[in-house]
């Protein structure tokens, strides 16, 4: 399929959403195949509301990727505050209010407080990181991201040295997230980092993707991306971050501690208790590639590990 941005688009040429919509129903319906709906679709541009970020700078990173198009990252998500199925959040966290948004930092910092999502964003500047993503249940993508370090924001609080782990929790409000009704997880979603793993120079927080700000489904207005984690530690629409010194309990493991740990970093040798590992397809992708120790990304983070059987840690 082919990428284009929206600025590149005539207004004459953008399709009506209701009709894009439609079409999507339809094929889930069966009453059209993927084949014609996607061959239909090549014709037509990207449909996105989402305005652009302006300068963006490039990075080196995953520049020899293929893209996983927009589409497919825009509407095949886990994001459980608007349901289970991979269509729910594309379909459903339009009821979610990104503006005004505030973050609250707290725990072991010199400067804890409430602050703006302009206020926070302020003083850093947007690159475009192209990042492999690999979710727990085998599918993977590659996402050009826009965002920052997180090691930057978290130095302007100044950790104390009780700051061992880094929580965040996502927005807890069933009227913006009505997900939040059933009990599937345990709400608000929460994660945590050990100190190290956040403040790696391969940790960021996103707003955008695609050069555009993050649509609500990919949980803005503001993500973690951890890639070289399974996807569920890459938590999103981030309302709290607190730092403190013993390791925090986090919604997937509480669910489920023998099929999901604190690290959950990406690790074809460990099997989850129902599923293998060791492979993944990438979406877009027929054949099945093979699974790579932290997701590729073993140069840059495996000594962050260094002593620990990935095995009791997993
Ligand atoms: N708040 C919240 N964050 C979440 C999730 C969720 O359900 N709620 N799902 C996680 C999982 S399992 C994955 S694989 C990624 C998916 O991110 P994406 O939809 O942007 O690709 O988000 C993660 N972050
Ligand atoms: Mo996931």
């Amino acid at each position: 399929m082919i990428i284009r941005k929206s600025t590149d688009i005539a207004p004459s040429e953008i399709t009506d959403q209701a009709l894009y919509l439609k079409r999507r129903s339809l094929m889930k319906a069966g009453l059209i195949t993927a084949a014609g709906f996607s061959a239909s679709l090549s014709s037509l541009p990207v449909i996105s509301a989402n305005p652009k970020l302006p300068n963006v700078a490039k990075t080196a990173w995953g520049q020899d990727e293929s893209l996983t198009p927009y589409e497919d990252v825009t509407t095949y998500n886990n994001f459980y505050e608007f349901g289970v199925e991979k269509s729910d959040p594309s379909e459903n966290a339009g009821t979610l209010k990104t503006s005004p948004w505030s973050v609250a930092i707290d725990g072991a910092v010199e400067k804890p407080g409430t602050y703006s999502l302009e206020d926070l964003l302020k003083l850093h500047a947007l690159e475009e990181r192209i990042y492999r993503m690999r979710c727990v249940e085998g599918w993977s993508m590659v996402i050009p991201w826009v965002g920052f370090p997180l090691a930057d924001l978290i130095k302007r609080f100044q950790p104390t040295a009780q700051a061992k782990y880094v929580v965040f929790e996502t927005l807890l409000d069933p009227k913006q997230m009505p997900g939040q009704e059933r009990s599937v997880l345990e709400w608000p979603y929460r994660e945590a980092l050990r100190m190290d793993e956040a403040m790696h120079p391969l940790t960021i927080l996103a707003v955008g993707l695609y050069g555009e700000v993050l649509p609500n489904q990919n949980g803005a207005p503001l993500r973690l991306v951890v890639p070289w984690k399974y996807g569920f530690k890459s938590i999103k629409s981030i309302v709290k971050i607190s730092f403190q010194e013993n390791m925090p309990p986090t919604t997937w493991n509480l669910l489920a501690p023998k099929e999901y740990g604190f690290y959950a970093n990406v690790n074809p040798e460990v099997d989850h208790p129902r599923w293998s590992q060791g492979r993944e397809r990438r979406l877009g992708e027929i054949l099945k590639r093979k699974t790579l120790p932290f997701n590729g990304y073993a140069e840059q983070v495996a000594s962050l590990y260094e002593g620990m059987d990935l095995r009791n840690f997993f």
